[in-house]
Parts: structure tokens; C-alpha cells; sequence
């Protein structure tokens, strides 16, 4: 029918281990689809400004503790709370580039040790991305890079279980960016993939729902 094919903005999601560069070309990405004079927006999870999302932040910033499962829940909770904006905003148009997404939810917990599959399951129904970068760096390169700061997960060795986990999550629809390279490589390597699929979005290509 008609809606199949009405225009649409694309959802773009950039993976990665911190440090990898992602929230750097995010924003870069951001300047260079809006001055494509394509409507976007930049949005990131945990998104610290909900509720949910200040409780997430207590537990990164280690001022509170709770049970792994809970704070994989919770992270979830955090994408759903904005999963009908989400829909609106593409519906209407805009492009949303996304900082970490259900992948990151997937990667980090199963790198603490819980089931893979009891990860995803609460990731099911929220909104497929349209294309998935993964900014790829070793843990070590990425621990050099200005080190990290004082949040739970930021050690090289539980970086090296999230890589792995990411690697078994990945696709052949990921785009696999070397991160290792020039900041303008980088930031001209996500340009030519996301206008490909921004024109795409723009010509209805119908939404899509995780887990697929
Ligand atoms: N993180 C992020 C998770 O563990 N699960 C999630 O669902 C998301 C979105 O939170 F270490 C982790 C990844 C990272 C930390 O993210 C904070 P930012 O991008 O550094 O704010
Ligand atoms: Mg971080």
C-alpha cells in the first residue's frame, strides 16, 4: 500500500567499545547530515536525562549498586521508554543517529557472564536500525587513547570480553569502520554509508523490528 512507501528518516546506530570515537563522529555526523540539508537529530543511550536513565548513571558512576540482571533491564527500559518517539520521529522524517543501542545492552551484560539469548529478549520489538557502524579498535589501542575514566566497565579486560561479544553479534549488514585510522577517514567512511542509506530510507523503505 501507499504507507509502504512514504519517506521516512533513517535510524543510524554506531556501536563500540569506548574510547572508540563514536560520540566524536556522532556529532561530526550530525553537522554533515544537517548541512546535506537532511532533518537529524543526534540522540544516545543510556539516555541519563529520564529517570530511569539517572538511575543507570548512579550505577555507572558507581554511587549505586544493583543486581546485573536489573541494570540489563533497566538499560532496556531506557530504549523503550523512548521507542514511540523513536517511531514518530522517523515517521516524520528525520534522520536519528543513534550512540549505543540494544547491541552495547547485548554486548556489555553478556560480557558479565549472563545468557546471550535472556539479553536479547527484552530487546525484541524495539525498532530495527536501518544501518549499524561498528567503530573497530583493539581494548589496548582504545585504553591508550587519553585512558578512561572512573566508570564501571571502563578496564581493558572486560573490554576484551565486550569486543568479543560484539563480534558474535555482528552481521554482514554491520559496517565494520577501522577506527585506528585518521579522524577524517573515519568521519568520510560513515558519510558515504549513512547518505546511501538516508536516500534509501527517503524512498519508504518500510521499518524493521529487532531482533533481526
Ligand atoms: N551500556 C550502554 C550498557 O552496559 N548497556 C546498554 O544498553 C548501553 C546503551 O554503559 F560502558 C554501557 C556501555 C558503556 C556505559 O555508555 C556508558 P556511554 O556511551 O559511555 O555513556
Ligand atoms: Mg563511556
Amino acid at each position: 500500500g501507499a504507507s509502504a512507501n512514504n519517506p521516512r528518516g533513517a535510524l543510524i546506530v554506531l556501536e563500540g567499545l569506548d574510547r572508540s570515537g563514536k560520540s566524536t563522529q556522532c556529532s561530526k555526523l550530525l553537522s554533515f547530515l544537517k548541512a546535506s540539508g537532511h532533518p537529524t537529530e543526534l540522540w544516545r543511550f543510556p539516555d541519563r536525562e529520564t529517570s530511569v536513565g539517572q538511575m543507570i548513571s548512579a550505577y555507572l558512576s558507581n554511587k549505586s549498586q544493583l543486581d546485573d540482571h536489573t541494570i540489563h533491564l533497566l538499560f532496556s527500559a531506557n530504549r523503550w521508554e523512548k521507542r514511540s518517539l523513536m517511531e514518530e520521529k522517523l515517521k516524520t522524517g528525520t534522520t536519528l543517529i543513534v550512540d549505543r543501542y540494544s547491541y552495547s545492552g547485548v554486548a556489555f551484560s553478556s560480557a558479565k557472564g549472563l545468557c546471550i539469548d535472556w539479553c536479547k529478549a527484552p530487546e525484541i520489538g524495539l525498532l530495527a536500525p536501518d544501518s549499524v557502524l561498528y567503530l573497530d579498535i583493539s581494548p589496548e589501542r582504545a585504553a591508550e587513547r587519553g585512558g578512561y575514566g572512573d566508570e564501571r566497565y571502563e578496564r581493558v579486560e572486560f573490554q576484551r570480553k565486550v569486543a568479543d561479544f560484539y563480534q558474535t553479534l555482528r552481521d554482514s549488514s554491520w559496517k565494520i569502520i577501522d577506527a585506528g585510522e585518521a579522524m577524517e577517514e573515519v568521519e568520510k567512511k560513515i558519510q558515504e554509508v549513512v547518505l546511501d542509506k538516508v536516500r534509501e530510507c527517503a524512498t519508504g523503505k518500510p521499518l524493521s523490528l529487532l531482533w533481526s
